[in-house]
């Protein structure tokens, strides 16, 4: 048995006045707490040091540039490092990465126990738009102020564990997880910021937004027998809700813990890694059953096509 006990660490709103210095304080109270519950494997949201900046337009892109990190660690969250690496824990968080040569990717990094960064993940798929929407109840415009990710859907053995990342929107599609399960994956981190209403569809609630996200994840889990770790970023932001509904998803697809508030919250539960082998070795034994000779379509085109 390769048991874990892993974490999900749901951070409740940021507002754009809050310092970087004031959320990972919050991270580390977090921290903490797992720690307590004998966590080892610790995932912090998506864009986990600022408020879902996206939301906001600016005609000037760069004057969204001090919602990004150009460093990682820096100066703010050098104090988490030193506390995961004190406590023997790892972790996974999000953040906006400014790079050397001026590129902008929605970002997350995991570290090992000693908090060194082992594994870098930029988000492949970004949702939105890149021009101001007057038809939208509210802007997302990922598609404006980040890149699509260039580093690919990567796996990493990280304490004892093969571990890999999504971000978000990802957890939407199954080409993320199969990706991932293709390389032997038993963990998969996702953190997020999910409007609680469809900006294009206000019928579609919260209910109905857990519910996709729900489904999303447990069906990424059980088809590709693995442990899926969800976690938001929830509640009021700037007079924007954010939906909670953070969860640890078991290889048979069940939810084995959940959230409960819109706040700051741990949830966690004990992850037997073994647990994975099963459905890699029988239903889901992609070497003996999947028929790539017919999956054509999947690598080469993007839209889709009606026959006329
Ligand atoms: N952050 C993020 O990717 N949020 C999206 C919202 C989709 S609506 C444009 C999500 O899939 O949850």
């Amino acid at each position: 048995m390769r048991k874990m006990i892993v974490g999900g660490a749901q951070m409740g709103p940021i507002q754009q006045a809050d310092s970087r210095e004031t959320v990972v304080a919050r991270m580390m109270e977090l921290m903490r707490k797992a720690h307590a519950e004998g966590v080892k494997m610790l995932v912090y949201p998506e864009l986990a040091l600022t408020t879902f900046f996206p939301r906001w337009y600016a005609e000037d892109r760069a004057e969204m540039d001090r919602w990004f990190e150009s460093e990682m660690p820096n100066g703010a969250t050098q104090p988490l490092f030193d506390l995961a690496r004190e406590m023997g824990m790892a972790f996974t968080f999000g953040f906006a990465e400014l790079t050397p040569d001026g590129h902008h990717f929605n970002t997350s990094i995991l570290t090992d126990a000693q908090a060194n960064i082992v594994g870098t993940y930029r988000k492949i798929h970004l949702p939105g738009h890149v021009e101001f929407d007057p038809e939208r109840t509210h802007q997302h415009l990922e598609k404006r102020y980040f890149e699509p990710g260039d580093l690919g859907f990567n796996v990493w053995r990280n304490e004892g564990v093969v571990m890999g990342m999504a971000i978000c929107n990802d957890r939407r599609w199954p080409e993320t997880y199969r990706e991932l399960g293709l390389q032997g994956v038993e963990l998969v981190t996702i953190g997020y910021n999910t409007p609680s209403v469809n900006s294009q569809k206000g019928a579609e609630g919260l209910r109905q937004r857990l519910f996709h996200s729900d489904l999303s994840m447990q069906a990424g889990a059980y088809q590709n027998s693995t442990y899926v770790v969800g976690v938001a970023k929830a509640g009021t932001e700037d007079g924007h809700h954010l939906m909670g509904g953070s969860i640890i998803v078991d290889p048979d697809g069940e939810v084995i813990a959940r959230a409960e508030t819109e706040g700051d919250e741990l949830i966690f539960a004990e992850c037997d890694f073994d647990r994975c082998t099963f459905g890699k070795a029988t239903v889901f034994d992609f070497a003996r059953h999947r028929r790539i000779e017919h999956y054509q379509r999947i690598g080469r085109q993007t839209g889709v096509i009606v026959p006329v």
